[in-house]
């Protein structure tokens, strides 16, 4: 009886290790894992280097990562920047605790001898003009008296409040972010985090809107460029809310290049941001915006920086990237309704480090629920010291994430010669292949455990492995859409079938050894090992003609 229940547990433990079926505690059970590796698992990598003298900004590959880079990381604050506060019993989502929540997250980590502290200060006059007109930075100095003598300050946005700090605050976030900035050229350390509040990306040259007041990142890029320490700044925005604001900014400035990642349609705030919105005049080109349904996770986005982003930043090759972090698009937020994860953050950071020597300066923007501001935070943070593997859960693209994807690089590619090179192009249809090829060979194992586990009635054996969910029918969606700008490769097609095939074969193989075993486990029982391959093998046919071929 017990040697029994021990050759059934090892049958388990073969079965889950030889089909890799993967759980998925938390969520429903459509994911993997995938180590990340850097370099290793850039696909764009190679073509890039391949064609970035066709490019039209770059002439040369991009610069290696220094050894030493990465050992340190600066940090900038200032408690004054809780001193923007709701009044008393009033409840807003930016507050004071998102700051302190970080720095709470940050102390109890012992990062100490590894963060270096550069002293806060305020933005200039100066540096602010570099942005914003005068009358708006007057109005943000002068509005909470305005408001205590006048009862408004004529500005009447509900999403705005103002209190006796938060002029000193607004000040103190662009200067705290602009000090990083330019100590990541001559300070100690080549990377930085502004841990800041208020926000700052959609401030505009003449308007303080949703929860910002200054645009702290757009001012610390275009001071880079004016005081001569960069010549091209690329400034990656993952709010989840687009930076309608630094966009605005700097739509017309060929020497910033602006990206985001975004929620847009449906009345999401701000409502700008569409794919079609390149930027203006001489900036055509050096705007880039990647509109998300809501639901997103982590794949999704690591998709779009693999196959958007890092494409256009190798082509552009910045000498400083800047980032402009909200978390608000991690799981749990009250306003997002995304799902990433800390670590996902911790890739997307480590996928820009390989990007201006390592010179990477991150600021706060939104990100509404304190503990993912804390562990988004922390997990960036621990990717700018270059400590850690982070794990992505390769998962089942979003329904709309391939035609997303594919109506950037459409708009894009007048500009990104990247996107018109058929080997690109023949790379970007094989990554969304591959997710399927995954998620197909997954499902078949699945059916065949369960079919099996069926067959036999050791249903235990299998218990919590398996669900009955048509992960084959469901992965065959997003492939169904039209593709209007990238013809499909024969050549590609021919192999993944190939490997389809050869992973039916496998499979059957698998299963008539499972049926060896379970029929020399359980002898006395009177199931056909007939039957069960037969069952096993209509049913990984059927999964197969699922698959669009
Ligand atoms: N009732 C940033 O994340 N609208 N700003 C919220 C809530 C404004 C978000 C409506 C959201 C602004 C920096
Ligand atoms: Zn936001």
């Amino acid at each position: 009886e017990g040697r029994e229940e021990a050759q059934a547990d090892a049958l388990a433990e073969a079965l889950e290790s030889t089909l890799r079926v993967e759980q998925e505690e938390e969520e429903n059970g459509d994911t993997f894992e995938e180590e990340w590796m850097g370099n290793a698992n850039l696909p764009t990598e190679e073509v890039l280097l391949k064609w970035a003298d066709t490019c039209r900004h770059a002439s040369q590959v991009p610069d290696e990562v220094p050894d030493d880079a990465g050992r340190e990381v600066m940090v900038a604050w200032d408690e004054r920047m809780l001193e923007h506060k709701p009044e008393e019993g009033e409840f807003h989502f930016e507050r004071p605790a998102r700051v302190s929540s970080i720095l709470e997250k940050l102390e109890s980590q012992d990062l100490s001898e590894r963060l270096l502290r550069v002293p806060s200060r305020t933005a200039t006059e100066d540096e602010l003009r570099l942005c914003h007109d005068e009358q708006h930075i007057r109005r943000v100095e002068e509005s909470f008296a305005l408001l205590q003598v006048e009862g408004s300050d004529g500005n009447d946005d509900p999403d705005m409040y103002w209190s006796q700090g938060t002029a000193l605050a607004a000040r103190l976030a662009a200067g705290c972010m602009v000090e990083v900035t330019k100590q990541s050229f001559n300070g100690e350390s080549s990377r930085g985090f502004a841990i800041v509040r208020p926000p700052g990306h959609h401030a505009c040259q003449c308007k303080a809107m949703g929860f910002c007041f200054f645009n702290n990142v757009a001012v610390a890029a275009k001071d880079a460029v004016e005081s001569g320490l960069a010549k091209r700044v690329v400034i990656l925005d993952w709010d989840v809310h687009h930076g309608n604001g630094t966009q605005d900014i700097l739509e017309a400035d060929p020497n910033v290049l602006y990206i985001s990642l975004h929620r847009f349609g449906n009345g999401f705030y701000p409502g700008t941001g569409d794919y079609t919105e390149v930027g203006e005049g001489d900036g055509k080109g050096f705007s880039v915006n990647i509109p998300f349904e809501k639901g997103m996770k982590g794949c999704d986005y690591i998709a779009a920086m693999r196959l958007v982003v890092l494409p256009i930043c190798y082509s552009f090759n910045p000498d400083l990237v800047l980032i402009s972090a909200g978390f608000d698009a991690a799981k749990g937020d009250p306003l997002g309704e995304m799902k990433l994860r800390p670590d996902d953050y911790g890739i997307m950071t480590h996928m820009m480090t390989e990007l201006a020597g390592g010179r990477v300066v991150v600021a706060l923007e939104g990100g509404y629920s304190l503990d993912n501001c804390a562990n988004c935070s922390h997990a960036v943070i621990q990717s700018l010291l270059g400590e850690k593997t982070f794990k992505l859960k390769q998962a089942l693209l979003h329904p709309t994430t391939r035609t997303t994807i594919q109506k950037v690089i459409k708009q894009q590619s007048e500009f990104w010669p990247i996107f018109k090179s058929e080997k690109f192009l023949c790379m970007m249809e094989g990554y969304f292949d591959e997710c399927f090829c995954k998620k197909a060979r997954k499902s078949m194992a699945q059916q065949l455990l369960e079919e099996h586990s069926g067959a036999t009635g050791h249903d235990n054996l299998l218990s919590g492995r398996t669900r009955r969910s048509p992960h084959v029918a469901r992965a065959v969606a997003p492939g169904a859409g039209e593709s209007a700008h990238v013809e499909r490769v024969d050549d590609l097609d021919s192999q993944l079938e190939a490997t389809l095939r050869e992973t039916a074969a496998h499979l059957r193989d698998v299963a008539s050894s499972i049926n060896a075993l379970q029929g020399s486990l359980s002898s006395g029982q009177e199931e056909s090992t007939g039957d069960g391959t037969a069952a096993s093998s209509e049913s990984t046919d059927t999964a197969f003609e699922q698959v669009p071929l």
